[in-house]
């Protein structure tokens, strides 16, 4: 944690010396950030129009969706920029610090990152590989939902498997399996089950705004970035979107159960890692 923060302001005087600055502001630390998160950009990367417009209209199927579900976290940036090995992201930020996650959340989280698939899909009539990673965390997610959340109605209030980890180096080295092959089955359906109406659901509000996918798309082409306020731009009026409140002022603690001491500072933002 110590040594996360050093590295953080370390990648952040570096940008700042580059830039013939005498300190470090804003801007060099939340570019810190997305590059201890997410790999440095890869502005070299030769990406052809193409598929420029593949990656456009996956980080903008993300956002949309992610805008249009009231529980997702609200969109913080989208980029179209390689960073590490991803072609192109969508960050959320949390607006505040959350410890328990409803099923509705991860319902509409799964949505959400399905978005850029569907996005492919709607405009391309085809998918690509690039999808993989974000598939991977839905497939996760909607399992621990069934298996280790208790969020499944029919297989009710149960844990299934016994997972043995190395509590010391948090990391699961396998899963006892306690349950039937019967059971087996039902949680296979049941994952299936929630993937499938998450996956209906970015159908759905991508088909019904696809116009503004177009639009956000076309932007992403022509300019790269978009930050939260740039995309916020696009919602003006637009019926169906959920309002968003306005983000406090810089230093303000407005968060009525945030640590007095030793938690993250208000206004730090807390980036998601995921470029979905
Ligand atoms: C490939 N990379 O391997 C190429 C080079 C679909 C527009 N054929 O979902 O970049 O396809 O929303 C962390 C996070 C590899 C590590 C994502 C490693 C993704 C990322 C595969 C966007 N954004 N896919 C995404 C993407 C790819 C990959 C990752 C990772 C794309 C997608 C990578
Ligand atoms: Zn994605």
């Amino acid at each position: 944690m110590g040594a996360d923060l050093e590295n953080l302001v370390n990648e952040a005087a570096i940008l700042a010396a580059r830039r013939n600055k005498r300190s470090i502001g804003m801007s060099e630390l939340s570019e810190a950030v997305e590059r201890v998160i997410g790999g440095p950009e890869r502005r070299s990367r030769i990406i052809s129009a193409k598929e420029k417009e593949i990656i456009a209209y996956h980080e903008a199927g993300h956002a949309l969706v992610r805008r249009m579900l009231p529980k997702c976290d609200p969109v913080h940036k989208i980029s179209i920029v390689s960073r590490g090995m991803a072609l192109g992201y969508t960050m959320s930020l949390p607006e505040n610090d959350r410890v328990l996650v409803s099923r509705t959340k991860f319902e509409h989280d799964l949505s959400a990152m399905l978005g850029g698939r569907v996005a492919e899909q709607l405009n391309f009539k085809d998918v690509t590989n690039g999808a993989g990673d974000d598939l991977d965390k839905v497939t996760k997610l909607a399992r621990a939902m069934v298996m280790q959340y208790g969020m499944s109605p029919t297989m009710g209030p149960m844990v299934f498997g016994q997972r043995h980890e190395m509590i010391f180096l948090g990391r699961e080295i396998g899963e006892q399996r306690n349950y039937s092959e019967q059971v087996a089955r039902e949680i296979d359906k049941e994952v299936n089950r929630i993937v499938t109406e998450a996956y209906d659901r970015a159908t759905d509000i991508l088909t019904r705004h696809k116009e503004l996918l177009d639009t956000i798309s076309q932007k992403l082409i022509e300019v790269e970035t978009l930050d939260a306020e740039e995309f916020e731009a696009f919602f003006a009026g637009v019926p169906g979107a959920p309002p968003r409140k306005q983000a406090p002022p810089e230093g303000s603690s407005s968060a009525p159960n945030r640590a007095p001491e030793g938690g993250r500072p208000s206004g730090a933002p807390s980036p998601q890692p995921s470029p979905a």
